[in-house]
């Protein structure tokens, strides 16, 4: 987008996939942010992308393919929110086309894909894609962040981290819990710590009657910090009861914790109540708001700032050493490779 006098301009998105997030996008995108517009929108189920198109967006058309999006002329930025091992073909599609793109969490799902992003952004030479890692923006997980770097809790030394889903499809198998639920804990722990992930190693607990064959369920991944902070997080994709996001980080002198989201207490029946939220949409619909509105005022001054390729790369290497642990039942070394310049 040409940046001169495009402050007032609404930003003209186009989005691939509409599923569950890429609809909830649409809609912040429509009524909660300011300074941008829906005007494309598809989804290999063409259906689906059809139904996107309502009188709240009335300039949006719907294409057969995500492509055709890409390259439609009145389309500023791209929005990449269909299945993770769809992501790599549309971000290297809009980096070829000089767009700039968020991309849903994961930027890829290999670290070769994650590779081939960060050379096509570094070939451009300069930043184009935001990966959708939202924790960083959530008010709690920053407040979290501050404390430790103020030092509240001295030195940090063990992280308790717990990613409760209510309960998933048939279609999400074991793998699944690494790079698309524990990659969110992969991006915020290392955001919280200012460290990098050195081993990883899972271990598989007795399993819930609540999972099927094909899903090993829940999961303990524990996590070794070149600073030698050790971090085990509970991954339990369907414990019943709600959508529940834990962490807790154990200093040399104090602990700092999440909160709880806000909730209204009951009394009643001889009993104190505090409703659990169960969709994840609701839990971080705050951070969700703040990523996307820095995303669109970010391409309308020529600059983005959220989480980078290089974010989701790191975040694709530990996820694979993750899976290759689930397999080996080892402890598996994580090896990340010196920052390119463009990502300091
Ligand atoms: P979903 O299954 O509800 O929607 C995905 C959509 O993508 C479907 O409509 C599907 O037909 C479409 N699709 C699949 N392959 C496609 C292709 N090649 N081209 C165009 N469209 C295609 O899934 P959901 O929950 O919306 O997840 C989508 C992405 O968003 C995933 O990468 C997921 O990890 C991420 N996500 C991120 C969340 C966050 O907290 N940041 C929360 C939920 C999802
Ligand atoms: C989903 O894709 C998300 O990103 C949610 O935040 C996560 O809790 C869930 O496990 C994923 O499947």
């Amino acid at each position: 987008m040409n940046t001169t006098n495009q402050h007032d301009k609404k930003l003209r998105i186009g989005v691939i996939g509409t599923g569950a997030i890429g609809v909830d996008h649409i809609r912040r995108c429509t009524h909660t942010l300011s300074g941008a517009e829906i005007v494309a929108v598809s989804d290999v189920n063409i259906d689906n992308a059809k139904k996107a198109v309502t009188p709240h967006n009335p300039n949006a058309k719907a294409y057969e393919s995500g492509h055709d999006v890409i390259n439609a002329e009145n389309v500023d930025a791209v929005m990449v929110t269909s299945w993770g091992p769809t992501h790599a073909e549309y971000v290297l599609s809009a980096i070829k086309a000089g767009k700039f793109v968020f991309c849903e969490k994961p930027l890829a799902t290999t670290i070769e894909d994650c590779d081939k992003i960060i050379q096509a952004e570094q070939a451009h030479g300069s930043r184009l894609v935001q990966v959708g890692f939202m924790r960083p923006y959530d008010k709690d997980y920053r407040a979290l962040r501050k404390m430790i770097a103020d030092g509240a809790i001295g030195t940090p030394l063990m992280v308790h981290a717990a990613h409760r889903n209510q309960n998933v499809g048939e279609n999400y198998v074991t793998s699944m819990a690494i790079f698309d639920t524990l990659i969110h804990e992969l991006d915020v722990l290392r955001w919280l710590l200012d460290d990098d992930y050195i081993s990883a190693q899972v271990i598989f607990p007795r399993q819930t009657s609540h999972t099927h064959a094909k899903l090993r369920d829940p999961q303990i991944v524990l996590l070794e910090t070149k600073s030698g902070v050790r971090i085990d997080v509970e991954v339990f994709v369907n414990c019943q009861y709600g959508y529940d996001i834990q962490c807790s980080v154990v200093g040399e002198k104090g602990i700092v914790s999440l909160p709880d989201p806000a909730a209204v207490a009951l009394r009643s029946d001889a009993k104190l109540s505090t409703p659990i939220l169960t969709d994840w949409k609701e839990r971080f619909i705050d951070a969700y708001d703040i990523e996307i509105q820095e995303f669109i005022d970010g391409c309308k001054t020529g600059k983005i700032k959220g989480p980078s390729s290089w974010n989701g790369y790191v975040a694709a290497v530990a996820a694979e050493a993750c899976v290759k642990a689930q397999e080996t039942q080892a402890k598996e070394a994580i090896s990340i490779p010196e920052r390119p310049a463009m990502y300091k």
